[in-house]
């Protein structure tokens, strides 16, 4: 039996009041709370294991270097790559993309090579796109949606050309929670020779992903979109790629030998990891992806896809409520709009009543121009959300709705 109770005395968070009422965090499509045993194995490193990675040969140092690729170990088996060399340790989902945007590129393609994205992605996956078709020619193309907010694959496959190499394409929308059939639009781009790029952030702290599986050759994610710290992230991708891929940055571990003549790059992962790594952080997300562990994927699901449901049938009592996207597989986000409320009055009047939901563009401002709106309401769930949260937030609106 789900303990919604006891999960929420994971997280510290929740018992903070905001302008006098109980925080009803619905922002988790943004970043989500941190349960207590990540926020501890942070301050643990610090504490007790807090020593450069990799140069040292003192105690603390190897301390930290096998906490930071225990944690590399971890993400490994917990999206099935084959190897820990394909796990690169990055700051996030945009950091992961630009690598690949900037390294795949020059190792790969050429002026008029193509870039297939689709309508609904993030800026993180458009604008490294438009940086290298600026830089180096690239051509970009795009998948486009229905109004349901679902990619339309007949189109999709039109758009391969002998030119197409890479297909970057989200797996979960961050504003319309539409689901992408992933496994078969990989597949399909596979059959064209083209490799593909899966911007899963929005995906993996909500259903199991394993890479082998889907046969990704790169799966990008961040660590605080699952229970995870800040300014960690994971690029991970397939070794044959990897090998043949030029560093994105340089200096530091990723260097093997250095003459004033010649360097030598380090092997994989660390030809990726310029600098200092976040060792603490990557610590952090090992906590994370422990905490995801001890709940396991069945129960995150069944109970987010409850709150899905549920907060689609009583927003739909709502007078005047207008839902965006209405995808077959959908996950626990939901974009609206309230009559002609502005989506950031709406945001602001909720804030006052302690419901944090997010509003505005969410970063995917073509995909405004496809819906026809400057931005929408978005309430966005993690495995901590309530029923009674929801009907908090249905009162909200209706409360905010009664002032128009
Ligand atoms: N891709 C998707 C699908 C996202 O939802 C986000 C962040 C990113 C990439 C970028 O992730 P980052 O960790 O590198 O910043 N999405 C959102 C959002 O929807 N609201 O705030 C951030």
């Amino acid at each position: 039996m789900f303990d919604s109770r006891k999960i929420r005395a994971d997280f510290p968070i929740l018992e903070e009041k905001i302008y006098n009422h109980p925080l009803v965090y619905l922002d988790n499509a943004a970043t989500v709370q941190r349960p207590k045993c990540v926020i501890d194995t942070i301050s643990d490193m610090y504490a007790h294991c807090n020593s450069n990675v990799h140069r040292g040969i003192h105690y603390l140092s190897q301390q930290a270097t096998q906490k930071m690729e225990d944690a590399r170990l971890s993400v490994k088996d917990f999206i099935n790559a084959k190897s820990s060399n394909e796990i690169i340790f990055t700051k996030g989902t945009t950091e992961s993309i630009n690598l690949v945007a900037s390294s795949f590129t020059d190792a790969f393609m050429q002026a008029g090579d193509e870039v297939i994205i689709s309508t609904m992605e993030h800026h993180s996956n458009i604008v490294p796109w438009q940086l290298q078709a600026a830089k180096k020619g690239v051509v970009v193309k795009v998948i486009p949606m229905s109004d349901s907010g679902e990619l339309l694959l007949e189109e999709y496959q039109k758009l391969f050309s002998d030119k197409a190499k890479l297909l970057s394409v989200m797996q979960v929308s961050n504003v319309l929670g539409t689901v992408n059939p992933i496994k078969e639009m990989i597949k399909i781009a596979h059959q064209h020779g083209v490799a593909v790029l899966v911007d899963g952030a929005q995906a993996v702290a909500h259903m199991p992903v394993d890479v082998q599986d889907l046969d990704a050759d790169f799966y990008a994610f961040s660590g605080h979109k699952m229970y995870g710290p800040t300014g960690v992230g994971i690029l991970y991708g397939k070794e044959k790629w990897l090998e043949q891929m030029p560093p994105y940055q340089v200096g530091g571990e990723m260097i093997h030998t250095v003459s004033f003549e010649q360097t030598v790059f380090n092997e994989l992962p660390y030809k990726f990891e310029a600098g200092t790594p976040d060792f603490v952080g990557n610590a952090a997300l090992k906590s994370a992806i422990d905490y995801i562990d001890s709940i396991g994927f069945e129960a995150i699901q069944k109970q987010e896809s409850l709150l899905l449901q549920y907060a689609l049938e009583q927003l739909a009592h709502v007078d005047g409520m207008r839902f965006f996207g209405a995808a077959k597989q959908q996950d626990a986000v939901i974009s609206f709009a309230v009559k002609d409320i502005h989506h950031f009055d709406m945001g602001t009047l909720l804030d006052r009543l302690g419901i944090a939901v997010r509003t505005g563009h969410h970063c995917a401002e073509p995909l405004m121009h496809r819906l026809g709106v400057e931005g929408t309401v978005r309430a966005s769930f993690a495995i901590y959300n309530t029923k009674e949260e929801i009907d908090s937030l249905v009162q909200g609106i209706q409360r905010v709705a009664k002032m128009f």
